[in-house]
């Protein structure tokens, strides 16, 4: 099956169903990675600049932590690498023999991690792989060297509790003993700073949100009425679920190709789900999973974590 027929079929599933919903994994075309760059700026999405300062302060204790002299670094969605270059320096100063394996879905981001990580960081050993990474991980089965796998920027957020323990037994099922897995999440914190970072006064948010619509129109032939939809998100600091939906403005009809979806006035559509998550959390996802907390290290201000795991 195309990459597009997939999207359809996975685009009307979505919308067939009650509630109506889409996967979040769609919102990063060209498009949706330029706003999310704009995301990531902005002042209310606190998560870029709170794991950035764990990377810098507490890489050197992580590098001591893992001891390993034979390493391969496996990154899941490493972008431009721009958030990995000192870790990958600082393991660099403390492990022998380094690999780096970036993976990523975008072939093109990941020529500018090349460039990145081999000018700042000459010494490691550097592939990247670009696809699926429940594919690519698959091309980096034959070897011997201890792993660490990375998945950073609280991209496991984006999975509800199931999902996230599901991911966790296929990493798990990816790794030996003596392999380690270093997980970045947001942490559950004051419902007052959580919420603006998905619900920004400047609209970036639901620009981001409704992009996802403007994809469909593209390369599905929709004739979503952008004016029509409109951006929700809310926050539940019991379940730490920070969730977005597109908001009908009012009862339409909403063509996709040949296919026509109804929509009823107020009636929402789910888009994301960015857990948030707590020790409490962790301890419940690891023992559900069968891979053991190590350690948890945070910045000072106790917003994200880089939780280490051992198979
Ligand atoms: C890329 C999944 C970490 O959930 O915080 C940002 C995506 N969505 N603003 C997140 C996102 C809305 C982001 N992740």
């Amino acid at each position: 099956m195309s990459d597009t027929q997939l999207f359809k079929e996975e685009v009307l599933a979505g919308l067939r169903s009650t509630p109506k919903r889409l996967p979040s994994k769609y919102f990063y075309d060209e498009a949706g990675s330029l706003i999310f760059q704009e995301i990531m700026d902005m002042p209310e999405y606190y998560l870029p600049a709170a794991e950035f300062e764990i990377i810098q302060t507490r890489s050197e204790e992580i590098a001591k932590r893992i001891n390993a002299s034979q390493l391969d670094i496996i990154e899941l969605g490493a972008g431009d690498g721009r958030k990995m270059v000192h870790f990958v320096d600082v393991l660099c100063q403390h492990v022998p023999c380094l690999s780096y394996f970036p993976l990523d879905i975008s072939d093109s981001i990941l020529t500018i991690n090349e460039q990145l990580i081999r000018s700042e960081v000459p010494k490691v050993k550097y592939r990247s792989l670009a696809g699926d990474y429940f594919h690519t991980l698959r091309e980096l089965e034959d070897r011997t060297n201890q792993r660490l796998i990375v998945f950073a920027g609280s991209n496991i957020g984006n999975y509800r509790t199931t999902e996230a323990i599901a991911f966790l037994k296929f990493i798990k099922g990816e790794m030996k003993p003596g392999d380690f897995l270093l997980l970045g999440v947001d942490l559950k914190k004051n419902p007052k700073k959580i919420l603006p970072a998905y619900n920004d006064p400047q609209g970036i948010t639901r620009r981001f949100n409704l992009n996802l619509l403007t994809r469909i129109n593209r390369e599905l032939g929709g004739d979503f009425e952008l004016n029509s939809f409109d951006h929700y998100a809310t926050y539940h600091p019991i379940s730490g679920a920070a969730e977005s939906f597109i908001v009908s403005l009012k009862k339409q009809t909403v063509r996709i190709g040949s296919e026509i979806v109804k929509f009823e006035k107020d009636e929402i559509i789910q888009t994301e789900i960015s857990q948030k998550y707590d020790l409490t959390l962790l301890k419940q996802l690891s023992t559900a999973a069968g891979i053991a907390l190590d350690s948890f290290y945070s910045d000072q201000k106790d917003l994200f974590s880089w939780v280490l795991f051992r198979s």
